[in-house]
């Protein structure tokens, strides 16, 4: 039986080998230094460059395990079965390339143990975050995928894929495993009464390549098309202005 983490962070995976393990090294360090019994839960869907190998490798040194899957079956399914094997009270979402800092990692949890909220979202779009290293046209899609789904959330980062939150949020929630924006699925379908956004700075990949591509945004769109349809269920979810936007009020 795995042991009983506090904590499970999942990191989808898909040819991640070159920083996959300079990362669950600086999770490790985060987890121990703000007293966070947390483990990390790699979810590799058969990588051809071996990051599952090495991630099995890295077992006995770092609070880490890897569920395999059979081949390259989409970002958003791979965090939900992450999740699936996940015990603790709080989980989380986060990529495997550096662009979330694991900084912030305490602040947001601290926020759900402390009852502020249920669900902690890292944020690029709220003073004190943002994006470095990014080219123009990729900070003009963001921008325009975060506009078509204002009307639905006052979340700022809609788009984000990094967050944490109570197990009770995603508990029972059929959330659909579309593409890459598994926090939009969370935002719009978990069991929660305030979400709170936590500002990082997001930057781009260190190693790699980028697995986001035109069929992703397609994805998306298919995915705030059926949300709409829906009929926006968090019109009137209680969101918490983030701190610094409630200071300068
Ligand atoms: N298991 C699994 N992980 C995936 C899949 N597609 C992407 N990922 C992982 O999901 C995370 C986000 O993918 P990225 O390629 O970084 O996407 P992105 O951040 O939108 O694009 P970049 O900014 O260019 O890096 C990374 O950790 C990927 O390895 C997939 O099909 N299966
Ligand atoms: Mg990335």
């Amino acid at each position: 039986m795995a042991a009983p983490y506090d904590v499970s962070v999942v990191i989808p995976t898909y040819n991640e080998a070159g920083g996959i393990e300079q990362l669950i090294s600086a999770l490790t360090d985060v987890f121990a230094g703000a007293g966070i019994n947390g483990e990390i839960v790699v979810v590799d869907d058969n990588s051809p460059d071996g990051t599952g190998a090495l991630v099995d490798s890295l077992a006995s040194r770092y609070p880490v395990r890897c569920v395999h899957r059979a081949g390259k079956l989409g970002l958003a399914s791979a965090v939900i079965d992450g999740w699936a094997t996940c015990d603790g009270p709080i989980v989380g979402v986060m990529d495997a390339d550096f662009s979330h800092d694991p900084k912030i990692i305490p602040a947001m949890i601290q926020a759900i143990r402390g009852g502020e909220c249920e669900l902690a979202i890292g944020s690029r779009y709220i003073p004190g975050g943002g994006i470095t290293n990014w080219p123009w046209r990729r900070r003009v899609t963001s921008r325009v995928a975060i506009m078509l789904a204002m009307p639905l959330t006052s979340v700022r980062d809609i788009t984000s894929g990094y967050l944490f939150c109570k197990r009770s949020v995603i508990e029972g929630v059929t959330l659909d495993p579309i593409g890459f924006k598994i926090g939009l699925e969370v935002v719009m379908k978990g069991k929660y009464q305030k979400a709170k956004e936590v500002p990082y700075v997001f930057t781009d990949r260190r190693h790699g390549s980028s697995k986001l591509n035109s069929g992703e945004i397609v994805n998306y769109l298919k995915q705030l098309g059926k949300i709409y349809a829906g009929a926006g269920r968090r019109q009137h979810a209680s969101v918490i202005p983030p701190r610094a936007a409630r200071e300068q009020e």
